[in-house]
């Protein structure tokens, strides 16, 4: 590193001192506090996302959010140059840089890590890092404490997207990697018109639907997505959303609105009422990579039906399912492609969704809790489906696949009528399109919902008929330290503190269909548990003596 690169880093960090007695850590969607907590830590995050460029010679991005969390709260995370999560491999890099006490420390640092990655910092290498940041008010403060990271490191640029979605960021980023067009324009343009040939291509005895089937009515939890869904909104023909709690609404930012408090709470969002009983509705998450739908209950119980992100999961596997089947049906060998469909779950999803995707035939792999852990295994098949019950979750389909799709389709000789098997392929080629390679995206999720229930002539009643969720109950526990939960097989095994889990099993053995495991949070100082079991009376029961069960073995008072 030369002199004016160490002077720079500095000065510049001499601004930013780090918050005295908190330790950060990049947990499963990167730093997380309150906002108040997160100048220093998101400057230096800057510094890292230049030398993640610098390093991958490609754009990288920074995102400034904090999701479903309150307002006061703030974040960041980093899109590498996929489109993904950061490299794992360069998340204790990140908290080592976090909590480097002194601008000294962090010059050490980055140093020592500096050369063991063979990162050139000749000030001749070139850097690009996109900004993007959610509708919380110490979003912009937050963003120019990014752009003065990034600038820190010689040869850095940054563009500043302005206020985005997570998805749509991590969409351009991805995008620009490819060399392709990457603005919000272009980002609204591919998803409107691949939906449009996905609605031409919609069977026409099936596309005659009455006004209520048409509509969707969206909660936008009063952050940015609801604002990017207009604009979306615009560019379609048949579709109408209607938005509602959209950010400038003037309702609380995620205050008893949302994907999050729409799954856990299982309660009508402010802005719904009985009125709206029966209709198609859905939440999105304060960033919009979170989507679940739901139904008002008659009456003005303030009850929902969940349609959670397993049954999004298994409408999309469905559809994405039938489209194979056609592709592959009457075809000579040359023609069919031996396309692996495989989805994943976390342990958390319904046992119920399990049972239905096992039938349909289909694979079905459990990770850890967390995108980039289901991200990375869908991203082995050459169509990957992936879902958390929370609504994160996307489609992934593999180069060769997507290769092999516009090859298929580009035989399609114009004015002659299409084959199932021809149709089949410009409807997995359009999906590609519309479902977000990069992460799980709401609005694109939200559209691709939307065509497949025109496809296949559904309401959402009909769709939540797919199957019956289980009674399930979720709680948390606070406890001494959370990281002394070790747990195993993808979160469904304690391994440690010694004889919880065999308590657990003992406890679990007592009920019919009971199903309960816990593991600690990546994102609040809790150990959550989740049980599941023939009624919600038990569900209750379990969880709450599995609960003890934690606290006995790592409450508050324990050692
Ligand atoms: C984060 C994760 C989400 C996970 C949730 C679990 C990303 C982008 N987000 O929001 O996938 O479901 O954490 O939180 O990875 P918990 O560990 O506190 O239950
Ligand atoms: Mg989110």
């Amino acid at each position: 590193m030369n002199e004016e690169q160490k002077s720079l880093l500095l000065n510049s960090s001499s601004c930013f001192s780090p918050p005295q007695g908190v330790k950060l850590s990049y947990g499963t969607a990167g730093f997380r506090a309150d906002a108040s907590l997160l100048p220093s830590t998101v400057y230096r995050v800057g510094i890292l996302a230049a030398l993640r460029s610098l390093k991958t010679g490609s754009v990288i991005g920074v995102m400034i959010t904090a999701s479903h969390n309150k307002v006061s709260d703030n974040g960041v995370k980093i899109a590498d140059p996929n489109g993904g999560m950061l490299s794992q491999h360069w998340e204790p890099f990140a908290d080592a840089l976090a909590n480097a006490p002194s601008p000294q420390h962090l010059l050490l640092l980055i140093n020592e890590f500096v050369a063991k990655e063979g990162i050139l910092m000749d000030g001749v290498s070139q850097a690009e890092v996109l900004l993007g940041r959610d509708t919380r008010p110490s979003g912009s403060a937050l963003l120019e404490a990014a752009r003065q990271g990034v600038t820190s490191i010689v040869g850095a640029v940054v563009k500043d997207m302005g206020i985005l979605t997570t998805p749509q960021l991590h969409w351009m980023v991805r995008a620009r990697n490819k060399g392709i067009k990457a603005s919000e324009q272009d980002y609204f343009e591919q998803l409107s018109s691949s939906l449009r040939c996905l609605e031409d291509l919609i069977p026409t005895e099936k596309s005659k639907f009455d006004e209520l089937i048409d509509k969707v009515v969206v909660d936008g939890s009063n952050g940015v997505g609801g604002v990017k869904l207009k604009g979306l909104g615009r560019l379609l023909n048949a579709l109408v959303i209607e938005v509602r709690n959209s950010s400038e609404d003037g309702g609380v930012l995620n205050d008893g609105v949302g994907a999050d408090y729409v799954q856990k709470e299982k309660l009508v969002p402010h802005g719904f009422g009985s009125e709206d009983a029966g209709m198609r509705c859905a939440s999105l998450d304060g960033d919009a990579d979170r989507l679940v739908y739901f139904i008002v209950q008659p009456e003005s119980s303030g009850r929902i039906d969940l349609v959670d992100g397993d049954k999004i999961l298994s409408l999309f596997a469905l559809f994405i399912r039938e489209q194979l089947s056609f592709l592959n049906e009457n075809e000579g060998l040359k023609n069919c492609y031996p396309c692996r469909l495989g989805v994943v779950q976390t342990a958390y999803a319904n046992g119920a969704s399990t049972n239905y995707l096992k039938q349909l035939g289909l694979e079905v792999n459990f990770t850890p809790t967390g995108v980039k852990y289901l991200h990375e295994k869908a991203a082995e098949f050459d169509i990957g489906i992936y879902f958390e019950a929370n609504g994160h979750g996307t489609v992934l389909f593999s180069e060769s696949l997507i290769e092999w799709l516009e090859a298929r389709t580009k035989e399609i000789s114009s004015g002659s009528k299409a084959s199932e098997a021809e149709k089949a392929a410009l409807r997995l080629l359009a999906v590609s399109k519309l479902i977000n390679q990069a992460v799980g995206d709401a609005l694109s999720g939200l559209l691709l919902v939307e065509v497949i229930l025109q496809h296949m002539g559904w309401s959402i009643h009909r769709w939540n008929e797919l199957y019956h969720d289980l009674p399930s109950r979720q709680l948390k526990v606070k406890v001494a330290d959370r990281n002394a939960v070790i747990t195993a097989n993808a979160e469904t095994v304690v391994v440690s503190p010694p004889g919880l889990q065999e308590a657990i099993n003992a406890e679990t053995g007592k009920y019919p269909q009971g199903r309960c495991f816990v593991r600690p949070s990546g994102t609040e100082d809790v150990v959550r548990v989740y049980a599941e079991a023939s009624t919600q009376e038990a569900a209750g029961t379990l969880a709450n003596s599995v609960t003890k069960l934690v606290d006995q073995f790592l409450g508050l008072n324990s050692s």
